[in-house]
């Protein structure tokens, strides 16, 4: 009898332990565990206040009640726990949403954007304080906010001089390898909308693509010359996987597989590459069944990670002949490519050649920006200003494509739907 009286006085305390707790909101961990303390106090006091003697002691009910108040308190604890999380993981999203959308507008990496910036982060860290109810993880996700918000903050004036710089640029300094140079190095993107800029290379195999990434690792690096991407068939054999070797820190260009022929099957393939739909660092396949292509694409569809802004680039050499046929289908793959990027693929006439009709043959195409150019090979790799201008200019021309495009307000998530569905239609009809 007494046995169950003093249970039941155990009961009682842990009950009125637990209502207690639960009617309280807590805001950080120290209030939590302050009520704990508290009210652990005061139901063991009333435990002893109501213990009736028997042969267990009352100093051994109270360690049995210590250890009931702790689990219940972990039980606590784990609610109080999972419900902040949720609240302050949504209410974290919904700012960054807000923020995240300004960056693709390209609201703050202006002149004056800066100024704009700090009221929305001022709004935002008020907004987040008043929101009442966030729970005792809410000191964590305010630091977490305010992280990522001064990582936008260190970076808007360094895009924004470099836009200074930009426009700085004069017309003798495509003469200058310095200033060509400078250009580069420090071009940067708005940040928050892309990850790197991308220059993606393509073309027939043994035409320079990987020559042409020497080339232009060489220009810009200011050291030896280095056969990184595995000229020829050095490196045991040619290219076949999709590499991107960095030139800044903003700007790769990507050495690819060549293709024997321009068909269907590559076109897709260079296409999901120019997507952001297609993985780095892997062989590339020319001919994969409409599964593969499928599952491929809902893969990355599913991946969130911030695209690449790509740039793309066709790479042949002056000394190829083009038939009529090869001519068409080229014009109108290049076509597609101008109209899936937005950018218009640049041409890279390399092991140049002054009598080629290649150039006239891509002026004709409508191409704007042909290139010429004599690569930087391993048999021949001696450091020419000449040289060094035309793969500084052709940067630089690519750079100042892609400001332009970037004065179009594009939504990446709606441009990522067509992309998905125009290469769906396509891998049905390969
Ligand atoms: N003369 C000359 N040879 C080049 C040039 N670019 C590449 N080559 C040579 O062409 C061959 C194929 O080059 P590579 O860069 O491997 O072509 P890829 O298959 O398109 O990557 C190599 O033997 C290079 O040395 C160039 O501009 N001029
Ligand atoms: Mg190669």
């Amino acid at each position: 009898m007494t046995l169950e009286k003093n249970q039941s006085s155990i009961r009682r305390s842990t009950e009125s332990y637990e209502n207690k707790m639960k009617a309280q909101q807590f805001n950080t961990e120290e209030e939590f565990q302050s009520l704990h303390e508290s009210l652990q106090e005061e139901a063991l006091r009333e435990f002893e206040k109501s213990y009736v003697t028997h042969e267990k002691s009352q100093d051994e009910y109270l360690h049995q009640l210590e250890k009931d108040l702790k689990e219940k308190r972990g039980e606590l604890w784990k609610i109080c726990e999972d419900s902040s999380l949720k609240k302050c993981e949504d209410l974290l999203k919904k700012l960054k949403c807000d923020v995240d959308q300004a960056l693709k507008e390209n609201k703050y990496h202006v002149t004056g954007g800066f100024d704009a910036f700090l009221k929305d982060k001022d709004n935002i860290i008020r907004v987040y304080n008043e929101q009442t109810d966030k729970g005792i993880k809410a000191q964590e996700f305010l630091k977490k906010l305010s992280d990522y918000l001064e990582g936008i903050e260190n970076t808007i004036p360094k895009t924004v001089q470099a836009a200074k710089k930009r426009k700085q640029l004069k017309r003798g300094d495509s003469r200058d390898c310095d200033q060509l140079s400078d250009y580069v190095q420090d071009y940067q993107l708005p940040a928050g909308r892309f990850d790197r800029l991308l220059i993606q290379l393509f073309g027939y195999v043994g035409h320079g693509k990987s020559s042409f990434v020497n080339s232009c690792v060489y220009t810009l690096s200011n050291g030896k010359f280095q056969d990184l991407a595995g000229e020829g068939i050095s490196n045991g054999g040619k290219t076949m996987e999709r590499r991107a070797y960095e030139l800044t820190s903003t700007i790769s260009i990507v050495d690819n597989r060549g293709f024997a022929m321009l068909g269907d099957a590559e076109a897709w393939e260079i296409y999901a590459q120019l997507c952001n739909f297609a993985p780095f660092n892997e062989k590339v396949e020319w001919n994969k069944s409409f599964q593969v292509r499928n599952d491929g694409l809902i893969r990355k569809m599913k991946e969130n990670k911030t695209p690449d802004l790509i740039v793309p680039a066709f790479v042949c050499s002056s000394e190829h002949n083009l038939s009529d046929a090869e001519s068409s289908s080229i014009k109108m793959f290049l076509r597609k490519a101008h109209q899936l990027t937005g950018i218009q693929p640049f041409v890279v006439l390399t092991k140049d050649r002054k009598d080629s009709g290649l150039r006239t043959k891509f002026a004709q195409m409508g191409i704007e920006n042909v290139c010429p150019i004599e690569n930087y090979i391993i048999s021949d790799h001696f450091s020419d200003r000449h040289k060094h201008l035309n793969f500084l200019n052709f940067l630089k021309d690519i750079l100042q494509a892609v400001n332009f495009h970037l004065h179009e307000s594009v939504n990446f998530e709606t441009q990522r739907y067509e992309w998905m569905s125009f290469l769906m239609q396509m891998a049905n009809n390969i």
